[in-house]
């Protein structure tokens, strides 16, 4: 399941919106192929010259500052406490972050540089530093289960090297409930080589937080609702404060690269774009063959998207990323409302010269049939007056052995018999949706976190390329918290490849 890249281009002048579903036409062309936008942006295509990496801007985000000169490593530094943080306006909330922002600076470096991460807990309990959906050695995790926490007043160096491209993120793996909702999290973004130049490209981080009227964090239960259905907030937020933030303005014709994140302890996000075109190009993994125009993105708490927004409607107008959330109506109906999480102006000035956008690709794949899985995660739960979630019938840490080997490609049946969504994250490895074919239709790319809805199957293609010991579980952060975990041993094949160097 390696990624391959290939070039592909897309102009999505010629594309209509349309349904959700298979790649759209002219996605590819038979011309132009080696001559895209790569020739605009960069000196360098075939890495003959070893040159500093000219890494694309980030709007709208704080990038952690790189203090090596040396251009094969990216060290910087991080530090947890605890801030006054104005998650929405004129209330200020005791909260965490890291180097004082929420979500914390975004992490950026090209694939193959190293990053070195010298991290400092000023926090006033233990935490750790998971780095989701990267491949790297698990020492590295975060897990309390391969990491002694790091204590108030402590320290650890992270140093590993990315493997893949693409939007990943990190954030505590301890007490995870709690030190996510207060704010610990943030964007690694691994740039492809050489980058693709994109007009623009943003952060797009949501999440919710739950706050009181004078702008503390409401109480966190250990049961009930917020149990049974994960933590959800009350005020929207992107990029760490409530929605909508001050419009933007865009030129007519931008094409923006946007990295969609959700943070969110429980919630799945319903995203649309109003007043503009956009399609995903990229999944938790890296890129899809081919881009696909959406009218609408879900995105569970852990995963992400890469978006190619295209700004095409007339100088003057509006265009808006927005929210659809399900809301109780006046009369106890459960109905949708829609919240604006940022205005795009698209201003009278000039058109932006349209250029063909070289989007990262990658190889068209041919799926096995969906056989007798190897294994079967059977995704239950009791109350014994306490909710615990099971997965074959016990709950973590009290959890089934598993162990395979590295280079294995294995078919995971995720059976959620319980009536509630799980988004359920495997650590250290990717895995693609395999079954069943509706879900391989809206989801065919690399993942590490897939959205099993309520008492739906899903069967995944799991390659355990990265030995070690990984956790898998939901990613609604109190159905972890009360269970809903376990861990697979990867056990070195001996062959010494590293994980997305082919094997
Ligand atoms: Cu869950």
């Amino acid at each position: 399941m390696r990624v391959v890249p290939l070039l592909v281009v897309v102009t999505l002048a010629a594309c209509a919106p349309g349904a959700d579903g298979a790649g759209h036409g002219g996605t590819s062309s038979s011309s132009g192929a080696a001559t895209g936008s790569s020739s605009s942006s960069s000196s360098s295509s075939s890495g003959s010259a070893v040159a500093p990496p000219q890494l694309p801007a980030l709007l709208h985000t704080t990038v952690a500052q790189d203090v090596n000169p040396d251009p094969q490593v990216v060290e910087v530094d991080l530090v947890a406490s605890v801030v006054e943080h104005a998650f929405a306006d004129g209330r200020l909330t005791q909260a965490y972050a890291y180097n004082g922002l929420i979500p914390g600076p975004t992490l950026q470096l090209q694939r193959g540089q190293r990053l070195l991460v010298h991290f400092t807990n000023q926090l006033p309990e233990p935490t750790t530093i998971h780095w989701h959906g990267l491949r790297i050695p698990d020492t590295m995790d975060g897990t309390p289960m391969t990491q002694t926490p790091v204590p108030p007043g402590g320290s650890f160096t992270y140093d590993f090297t990315p493997p893949d491209a693409g939007n990943f993120w990190y954030h505590p793996h301890y007490n995870t409930p709690q030190q996510m909702e207060r704010g610990l999290m943030g964007a690694v973004v691994v740039h492809e080589d050489p980058a693709v130049a994109f007009d623009a490209e943003r952060i797009i981080f949501t999440d919710d937080v739950r706050l009181e009227a004078d702008g503390s964090l409401a109480p966190f239960q250990q049961s009930g609702m917020d149990v049974m259905h994960g933590r959800g907030g009350n005020v929207l937020l992107l990029n760490g404060a409530e929605a909508p933030r001050a419009p933007v303005t865009v030129t007519r014709g931008t094409q923006e690269r946007w990295r969609v994140f959700n943070g969110a302890n429980a919630r799945t996000m319903s995203l649309s774009v109003a007043g503009a075109t956009f399609a995903v190009f990229g999944t938790d993994g890296g890129p899809l063959p081919r881009p696909r125009v959406r009218a609408r993105l879900s995105v569970a708490a852990g995963e992400r998207y890469d978006v190619l927004v295209y700004f095409d409607g007339a100088p003057g107008s509006t265009a808006a990323l927005l929210s659809h959330v399900l809301v109780l109506d006046g009369n106890g109906n459960v109905v949708e409302e829609e919240r604006v999480l940022q205005e795009f102006q698209v201003a009278t000035a000039p058109d932006a010269p349209l250029r063909d956008i070289v989007l990262p690709s990658s190889a068209e794949v041919t799926l096995p049939p969906e056989g007798p899985p190897d294994r079967t995660l059977v995704i239950s739960g009791y109350n014994d007056g306490t909710v615990h979630f099971t997965i074959n019938g016990r709950s973590f840490p009290d959890e089934e052995a598993w162990e395979t080997t590295q280079g294995t490609t294995a078919q995971v049946r995720i059976d959620n018999q319980l009536g509630m969504e799980h988004p359920f994250h495997f650590h250290g490895q990717f895995f693609r949706v395999l079954a069943p074919a509706a879900r391989v239709r809206s989801d065919p790319g690399v993942k590490d976190t897939v959205l099993v809805a309520g008492g739906e199957t899903v069967t995944v293609l799991v390659d355990f390329s990265n030995p070690g010991h990984w956790m898998y579980h939901c990613h609604i952060l109190e159905h972890a918290e009360a269970g809903m975990g376990a861990h697979v041993t990867v056990h070195p094949d001996g062959s010494g490849h590293a994980p997305g160097t082919g094997h």
